[in-house]
């Protein structure tokens, strides 16, 4: 039985978890500083709970291929508010999505239980940080730099070698003192890989099991649904986005990131009450 402890607020992993997302970035819906922005994102913050979230992910910098990157001082002042003000009212636990280690350490201050670093902890004092703050972090594969990630990534076999990074990485944060007990792994869709290799990763998601820790995955509205659907618009993708997040749980992911929280909580609720019902037999 794993059950997450964030910094007092758990997550119970023994069946599979909603992660809703919370963009707090200029190209979204705030850009977090003001009370507008900080009400804002504590309106959608309530209502993704209401929902089904158990997890909420506030990131201040977008991580989307030839996204620019933003100074500390402005990831911190957009997201840090925004933390404060949902950690005091909110009970799910709050994810920082975020690379930078002095991010890291104000987001868990401000109340964060939850580091997801899509760099898994390579940037310079993100492991010691991460270890000094005791809380769980998710370790994510990326091929590259997100801005020049999808110019023509290359695989031998693309689940082995992801599993090999994040198994490097597991030893990384060994190393350092990081307890496994913290530890959860995303092969990162989307982040530095083709359409084949995206789709090989979801189909033998069941691979990843082999590491033995839970497996966050995040597919919600991404290009790998529109390529293979005609390339619809990212507002047309949960239809694609609820098949991926039902295939993941069926292969043993722990942790679905989405958007889209009601449709997605709903599809993962059925798809684990068919899983589950093996149990009854
Ligand atoms: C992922 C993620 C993004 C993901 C984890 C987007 C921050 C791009 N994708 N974190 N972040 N896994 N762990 O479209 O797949 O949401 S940003």
């Amino acid at each position: 039985m794993t059950i997450l402890d964030c910094a007092g607020k758990t997550v119970d992993l023994t069946r599979p978890r909603i992660m809703g997302i919370l963009n707090v970035t200029p190209d979204s819906f705030s850009d977090g500083g003001d009370f507008v922005s900080r009400e804002a994102a504590l309106e959608r913050a309530r209502a993704m709970v209401e929902e089904g979230a158990d997890l909420l992910d506030i990131g201040g910098e977008s991580t989307r291929p030839g996204a620019l990157a933003v100074s500390e001082q402005e990831e911190l002042d957009r997201i840090i508010p925004v933390i404060q003000a949902i950690a005091a009212e909110i009970p799910v636990p709050i994810s920082v999505d975020t690379n930078k280690a002095v991010v890291m350490r104000e987001a868990v201050m401000a109340g964060a239980g939850l580091i997801n670093d899509v760099m898994a902890l390579r940037d310079e004092g993100a492991l010691a940080v991460a270890k000094t703050l005791g809380v769980p972090v998710c370790l994510m594969h990326m091929q590259g730099q997100p801005r020049t990630m999808q110019k023509n990534p290359q695989y031998q076999d693309v689940v082995s070698d992801v599993t090999a990074f994040l198994q490097s990485r597991v030893n990384a944060c060994l190393a350092e003192g990081i307890p496994r007990e913290r530890l959860l792994l995303d092969p990162g869709f989307g982040f530095g890989k083709s359409l084949q290799h995206n789709l090989t990763l979801l189909r033998q998601l069941d691979r990843f099991s082999e590491l033995q820790l839970p497996v966050l995955v995040g597919i919600s509205r991404k290009s790998m649904i529109g390529a293979v659907l005609d390339n619809i618009p990212v507002d047309q993708r949960l239809p694609g986005g609820l098949a991926c997040a039902v295939m993941a749980v069926e292969r043993g992911a722990a942790i679905v990131r989405t958007h889209d929280v009601k449709a997605t909580a709903e599809a993962v609720r059925m798809a684990h009450a068919v899983m589950a019902s093996a149990e009854q037999e």
